[in-house]
């Protein structure tokens, strides 16, 4: 593009940390946008989103690619291992890392923090959840982290009460490095709308089941049709066993025409425009650890 001035700066900032610790609810706030899917179940984040930011800083132009990653876990399944497959790649062209953590968290040995540790980029350790702390239980965990981790900085926040996370935007562009845009200014992810789509219908089914059933399950859009006045999405849930079919649907259908509302209504908000949702149910047996179907859902 002729007007980007070459001063212009540009980065890719890894959001990793623990399952459930808060990272997709400060992605979609530093971005602005619902982009990521966020329950109180860990592992609802399956990929890596990419949430691109665009401003000024003092004069200067700058693009900030955030990526939100699943958190890091021990793999069990082979989609475990392309979920930290995921982690691992946003960390090899990060310019900045934010280590979410939360205020219960401690530090444990794990081989993905270690990593972080040795990758000589800037870590901003995040402490979430400071709105469940009082103020000496905060300073205690700033303090434990201090002798605990290596980072440029310490900064607690809550991402959910949108505490202390307005500074967090100039530390972030001060850290990046002098670069033309990755993406063009008016893109907003990496993602296509229907990934958005299958997300959304994920997170209502992580919402309405409990037990095995949420992990168990994976969303295709098997079309996105968008028509003069609405869009018209067809979605295939995949489940693990005819059990859980049975369970999804529930009673005569009353669960997943539950789950269907309100995705549909989300959908409605994320892309402005009615939707017309059609749900199928499919049994695809131990599909996570398929490689071959790993691979049609969308993991390498
Ligand atoms: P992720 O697994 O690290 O991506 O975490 P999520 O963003 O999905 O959040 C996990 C749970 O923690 C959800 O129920 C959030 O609403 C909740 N949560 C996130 N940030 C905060 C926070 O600052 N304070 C509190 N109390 N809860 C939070
Ligand atoms: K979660
Ligand atoms: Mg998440």
């Amino acid at each position: 593009e002729d007007n980007i001035s070459p001063d212009h700066k540009a980065g890719f900032i890894s959001i990793v940390g623990k399952p459930n610790v808060g990272k997709s609810t400060l992605m979609n706030i530093l971005v602005g946008e619902r982009l990521s899917i966020i329950t109180s179940k860990a592992q609802t984040t399956r990929h890596r989103i990419m949430g691109i930011v665009n401003g000024v800083q003092n004069g200067t132009d700058f693009q900030l690619v955030y990526s939100d990653t699943p958190g890091i876990i021990k793999p069990v399944y082979e989609l475990h291992k392309s979920m930290m497959h995921f982690v691992h790649g946003s960390l090899e062209d990060a310019d900045v890392i934010l280590f979410v953590t939360d205020i219960f968290e401690k530090h444990d040995e794990d081989d993905v923090i270690e990593k972080l540790q040795h990758a000589n980029i800037p870590i901003l350790l995040i402490i979430n959840k400071i709105d469940l702390a009082t103020p000496e239980q905060i300073e205690e965990k700033i303090n434990y982290w201090k002798e605990n981790f290596k980072a440029l900085e310490i900064i607690p926040i809550s991402a959910l009460q949108q505490q202390n996370v307005e500074g967090l935007l100039p530390k972030i562009v001060d850290l990046l490095p002098v670069h033309y845009p990755y993406f063009p200014k008016d893109e907003l992810t990496d993602k296509p709308e229907r990934f958005f789509a299958a997300e959304i219908i994920r997170e209502k089914i992580f919402t309405n089941y409990t037990k095995e059933v949420p992990y168990s399950c994976e969303v295709v859009i098997s079309s996105f049709k968008e028509k003069e006045d609405m869009i018209v999405v067809s979605s295939e849930i995949y489940v693990e066993r005819t059990t859980q079919r049975a369970i999804l649907l529930g009673h005569k259908g009353e669960r997943i025409k539950k789950v269907g509302i309100e995705a549909r209504q989300e959908m409605e908000k994320f892309f402005g425009k009615k939707i017309f949702l059609e749900q199928y149910i499919k049994v695809e047996p131990d599909w996570r650890n398929k490689r071959q179907k790993l691979e049609r859902f969308g993991y390498e």
